[in-house]
């Protein structure tokens, strides 16, 4: 064994230090399948200290680390680069602390392994819900989400990641530890490290555990699917629904080449009895909710056309369908492009009219959550080292005053092209910053920064 291997052995435990490529290829190829690259191994340690451990053994050795949760993302940047030095994949699915729910604070603190579906169980049995969703959530994780500072189906209710994190317990570059666990809501003394390392991709430090806000549970009361012609309809609608309808819980927009897709994939029937261009799918919900005012005023929107209403938990189901399995579908259909940009409301028509003419060719299908201005535009086609296609997307956002990247990060996918969303003052102090924390370069190095 080279003595790396037998330090992060030391550390861990040598059955966690994995290095048989057959078990390694879960850990080093993401979700997509677009990237991929070799690792020295896999660690997977059991808690704080055993993080902080593996971190100064892989600086020892000068050999890079890349963190990594559930490997859901779908920006590569959680999985080694294809070229440079192979880094140690720090796998934290064994960081599994769930402290009891402190229902008056409403608040819980949980280890960064622990998957969203694990956490939403978890505070359920307390009569709360964590803000943050995402169809992932039976294998992204908490630390992973919060890394990427994760949006998802709940975000025109709660907000993103960022929204629900009272503090996090982190490991730094150098091995030492910062700890924000406490619950305090309203804290002032200083930098806020926890909101820096939110959306920082693994580049600034380990997170090993976070306190997060919750929320008095919604169960949803009404989940209605309603065709539109185009995203513009979809968008003025979803503002009246929106207007008129208390708790909106999520607004999310798909179109008929996506459907076509999921129902080919999953063998389902048409979502509505006529076929449409596009498609809203809102629900709405409360404390005090009632399905019948509800649904009332959602069905007597003037410009609802024809919709389907779902009232209990299979019908949502069934109508979630459609939206929900779009990434599995469109991954079984081929190597996505993933193009994941947001646009002030206003500018999405002009944004999809003009779309269609950069994909040309190839297949793009759009979805999102309409409900703060995110759109997936996901391309089938070119092949997955061209990204011609990925650039000529995000300089069409950036040119109608978006952003590309809504809430998946910029990872390896879009580092080269950061410049198109941040100004050179916004990188030059992000560099400071990550130079400072992390002088060496052992942090996920050429994610979201290029190296
Ligand atoms: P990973 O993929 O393992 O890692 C993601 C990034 O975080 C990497 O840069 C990694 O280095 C870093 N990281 C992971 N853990 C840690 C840690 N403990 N400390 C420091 N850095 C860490 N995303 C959304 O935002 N909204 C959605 O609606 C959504 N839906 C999805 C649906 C499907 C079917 C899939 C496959 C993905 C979806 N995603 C969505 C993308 C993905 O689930 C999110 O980016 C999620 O936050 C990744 O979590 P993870 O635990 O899998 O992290
Ligand atoms: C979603 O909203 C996810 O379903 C995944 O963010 C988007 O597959 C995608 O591009
Ligand atoms: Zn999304």
């Amino acid at each position: 064994m080279d003595t790396l291997l037998a330090d992060l052995a030391a550390v861990a435990g040598a059955e966690h230090v994995l290095t048989d490529p057959g078990v390694t290829a879960g850990y080093t190829t993401d979700w997509t399948r677009r990237y991929h690259g070799p690792a020295r191994c896999v660690v997977r340690p059991a808690g704080t200290d055993e993080v902080a451990g593996v971190i100064r053994a892989a600086a020892r050795h000068r050999t890079p680390v890349v963190p990594q949760g559930g490997n859901t993302g779908l920006v590569g940047g959680g999985v080694p680069a294809r070229d440079g030095v192979a880094p140690v994949v720090l796998s934290c699915r064994r960081l599994l602390r769930l402290d009891p729910v402190d229902t008056l604070a409403a608040q819980v603190t949980a280890g960064a392994g622990v998957t969203i579906g694990g956490l939403h169980e978890h505070v359920a049995r307390a009569g709360l819900e964590y803000g943050v969703d995402l169809a992932a959530r039976d294998s992204a994780t908490v630390g992973g989400t919060i890394a990427t500072n994760a949006g998802g189906i709940r975000t025109v209710r709660y907000g993103g990641t960022r929204a629900q994190l009272l503090g996090v317990e982190a490991v730094l570059a150098d091995g030492s530890v910062i700890s924000r666990l406490g619950g305090v809501q309203t804290d002032n003394s200083g930098y806020e490290l926890g909101q820096l390392l939110a959306g920082s991709e693994g580049t600034l430090g380990v997170i090993t555990a976070a306190r997060l806000r919750l929320w008095p549970a919604e169960p949803p009361a009404v989940t209605v699917l309603a065709g539109v012609s185009g995203i513009e309809a979809a968008a003025a609608l979803q503002a009246e629904i929106r207007a008129r309808v208390p708790g909106i819980r999520a607004a999310e927009y798909f179109e008929a080449p996506g459907v076509a897709l999921v129902r080919a994939h999953a063998g389902l029937p048409r979502p509505l009895a006529r076929e449409y261009p596009a498609y809203l799918l809102t629900e709405a919900g409360g404390r005090d909710h009632n399905a019948e005012i509800f649904t009332e005023r959602m069905v007597a929107i003037p410009a609802l056309d024809e919709a389907s209403v779902a009232l209990d938990p299979p019908g949502r189901a069934a109508l979630w369908a459609y939206r929900e399995r779009h990434t599995e579908a469109i991954g079984a259909a081929g190597i996505p492009h993933k193009l994941d940009v947001a646009l002030p409301v206003t500018q999405l028509p002009a944004f999809r009219a003009a779309l269609d003419a950069v994909t040309g060719d190839a297949k793009a299908i759009v979805f999102g959550h309409i409900g703060v201005g995110n759109v997936h535009v996901n391309v089938l086609g070119p092949e997955p080292g061209d990204n011609s296609v990925d650039e000529a997307v995000l300089g069409l956002a950036a040119a109608h005053g978006g952003t590309i990247s809504a809430e998946h990060g910029i990872g390896h996918a879009k580092a080269a092209l950061l410049h198109l969303s941040r100004s050179r003052a916004e990188i030059a102090a992000m560099r400071a910053v990550k130079s400072a924390l992390d002088p060496a370069g052992l942090l996920n190095p050429g994610v979201l920064l290029a190296v």
